[in-house]
């Protein structure tokens, strides 16, 4: 216990890692839940859809359970995932649209979640704000190396599929569910399976024992999943399937050592028109190539270009993404930034093709 006047009793030490998911973590989790008045759920920057179905889980559990909680987001999320936020975008705070109602809310809240991030970084321009506000801070996370020492509580495990499974758990591990997934919100266990159908590339990667666990028993608690798959990924536009088949058509390189990469500029995303998370996945298939190793797209952005990569299995993504690219993630996904001006000096497509073949060459050759 740590012994800084006024805090309650429950507070621990800001060491709480663990790898597993004890039922008294649980307990301790809804204790302090129970006592809140006001909860703020925060995930990462340019939200995906674990992001999403984590922060909106856990919201929907604790509405349902009678209490006030708003998820609090960085940037907007895509339009390719509203249909998971539904009725509950009422209750999406987006610090880049409402930057002063976002703020008083957060500082007004007495308990902080982070879902699907591993430091208060991830959240951006709110981490600050994360960072001053004294009040109990829990982490439920799958990242790799979590900031353990800026929570309260930590749910922290990197061998699960996704946030949303990791919650799925948690919440199973309550006395509320008791183990019974038809005791979840039946919108709440929707989000979850989303979220972990997402993170798991509907389950092509990064899929466990209890992954196939967490999808059997909500399967058979009636959630319907096929429509989830449908608005998942039956639901693209034109443009976003014109412009894979550009990018893999005349793009991509794939370099001696089995690098592929593609850079999307933004010239080539305006012509398309392409939106915030429309490019979600386009890293993944060239994978599918037998001499890949490892899967590299840089998109355009005005002071940077934002780095996705996927590797396959002896390539660590991980490692490449923190050694090169700013950034981490999972062992074989993970992403990052090079930004104009320092990491490629001129900014230019053709100095970053450059960068990306000599480390990658560099990466695969050290090893
Ligand atoms: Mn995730």
């Amino acid at each position: 216990m740590t012994g800084r006047a006024g805090t309650p009793s429950y507070r621990t030490a800001r060491h709480g890692f663990m790898t597993g998911i004890d039922k008294s973590s649980v307990a301790l989790m809804l204790e302090m839940a129970s006592k809140a008045s006001g909860i703020t759920v925060v995930t990462h920057t340019r939200p995906d859809g674990d992001a999403m179905g984590s922060s909106l889980g856990l919201l929907r559990f604790l509405t349902a359970a009678g209490k006030d909680a708003v998820i609090v987001l960085n940037d907007r999320y895509p339009d390719s995932l509203s249909f998971m936020a539904g009725e509950d975008a009422e209750s999406i705070l987006v610090y880049e649209d409402e930057p002063e109602k976002t703020a008083g809310t957060v500082r007004k809240s007495d308990l902080v979640f982070c879902l699907d991030m591993n430091s208060f970084g991830r959240a951006e321009k709110l981490e600050g704000l994360l960072r001053e506000k004294d009040c109990p801070k829990i982490l439920i996370d799958h990242h790799l190396n979590p900031d353990t020492g800026s929570f309260d509580l930590v749910f922290s495990k990197t061998d699960i599929s996704s946030t949303s499974e990791l919650l799925y758990h948690i919440l199973m591990a309550a006395p509320e569910t008791g183990g019974d997934a038809r005791r979840l919100p039946v919108k709440c266990a929707e989000a979850l399976l989303t979220g972990m159908t997402t993170d798991t590339n509907n389950f092509s990667n990064s899929v466990f024992p209890s992954t196939f666990r967490m999808a059997s028993d909500l399967l058979g608690a009636g959630i319907d999943r096929n429509a989830i798959v449908a608005a998942l990924y039956c639901n693209y536009r034109e443009n976003r399937y014109r412009l894979t088949g550009r990018l893999l058509y005349e793009n991509m390189v794939i370099t001696a050592e089995g690098v592929a990469y593609m850079i999307l500029d933004k010239a080539m995303a305006a012509e398309y028109d392409i939106r915030e998370g429309e490019t979600e996945g386009i890293v993944n298939i060239p994978l599918g190539i037998k001499n890949v190793r490892m899967s590299i797209l840089l998109k355009e952005d005005e002071d940077r270009f934002r780095v996705s990569v996927r590797s396959k299995e002896g390539v660590s993504a991980n490692r490449c993404a923190s050694m090169y690219f700013n950034g981490g993630g999972h062992e074989l996904a993970a992403g990052g930034k090079l930004l104009k001006g320092k990491d490629i000096p001129d900014g230019t497509v053709r100095e970053a093709a450059e960068y990306v073949e000599t480390r990658t060459r560099e990466f695969l050759g050290g090893k």
